[in-house]
C-alpha cells in the first residue's frame, strides 16, 4: 500500500479565470488578519453609526437600529496590498447605498472613522451605487472582532485596506483628506485591476 499524498494539485493558485488581480495570489481557505493595532471590543450598547461631515443633518443608528436596517447578502472577491486575495466571500450587512439615502450634500469625498483611530479616504463615487456595505456577518456568523466585528467597510472593487473594520461612521467633505495608510505612502485611490498599491504607482 502506498500513501501518496495528492497535497495541494487541486487547489487553484490564480482563482477564477479573469478574477485575479495583476501581482496577486489566491489564499484559499485562508483569512489572514491584518491589523495596525489592537483589536477594539466596543460594546453594543455603546456603538452607534454616524454620517456627518459636509450634510444636510447628520445621521446616526444605535446598534439596534443599523441592525433593523435593510439587509442584504453578497458574495465577493477581496485583494490584500500584501497579494492575496480571497474568492467567493460570503458576508451580509447594510448597502452604504442605504445608509445615505435621503442625504443631500455636495460633498465628493468621504473619510470612513473606526474605534481605535483607523480611517481611509474613498471618493464618495466609490462608496455608491450598490459598491460598498457596512458588514456585521461573514460567513454567516457574527463578524469576528480580529475581522472588524461589530461591523466593518466593504468595498471590494479596492484593495482591501480601504474596507475599515470596526467602523463607526462616515465623515463626508469636500476636499480629500489622507487615512492612516495613505498618510503613510499607500495610494490614495487603490484599485487593484491597476495595481495602485502605493503613492505613484
Ligand atoms: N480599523 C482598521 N481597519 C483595517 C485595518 C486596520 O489596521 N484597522 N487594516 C486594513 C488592511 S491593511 C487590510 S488588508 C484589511 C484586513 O482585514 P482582515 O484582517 O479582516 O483580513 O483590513 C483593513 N482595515
Ligand atoms: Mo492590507
Amino acid at each position: 500500500m502506498s500513501f501518496v499524498s495528492r497535497g495541494f494539485t487541486g487547489r487553484r493558485r490564480t482563482g477564477p479565470p479573469g478574477r485575479l488581480p495583476p501581482g496577486q495570489y489566491d489564499v484559499g481557505e485562508g483569512f489572514p488578519v491584518l491589523s495596525a493595532g489592537p483589536t477594539p471590543h466596543t460594546p453594543p450598547e455603546l456603538w452607534d453609526f454616524t454620517v456627518q461631515g459636509q450634510v444636510d443633518q447628520p445621521r446616526r443608528w444605535s446598534w439596534d437600529e443599523f441592525r433593523r436596517l435593510p439587509r442584504e447578502p453578497l458574495t465577493v472577491d477581496i485583494h490584500c496590498v500584501t497579494s492575496w486575495s480571497k474568492f467567493d466571500t460570503h458576508w451580509e450587512g447594510v448597502s452604504v447605498d442605504t445608509l445615505l439615502a435621503g442625504v443631500v450634500t455636495d460633498a465628493s469625498f468621504v473619510v470612513a472613522f473606526s474605534d481605535g483611530g483607523y480611517t481611509t479616504n474613498l471618493p464618495l463615487a466609490d462608496l455608491t451605487d450598490g459598491k460598498a456595505w457596512v458588514v456585521d456577518t461573514y460567513d454567516g456568523a457574527p463578524l469576528d472582532p480580529q475581522h472588524g466585528g461589530p461591523a466593518r467597510l466593504l468595498v471590494p472593487h479596492l484593495y482591501f485596506w480601504k474596507s475599515a473594520k470596526w467602523v463607526r461612521g462616515l465623515a463626508l467633505s469636500a476636499t480629500d483628506e489622507p487615512g492612516f495608510w495613505e498618510t503613510f505612502g499607500y495610494h490614495n485611490h487603490g484599485d487593484p485591476w491597476r495595481q495602485q498599491r502605493y503613492a505613484g504607482d
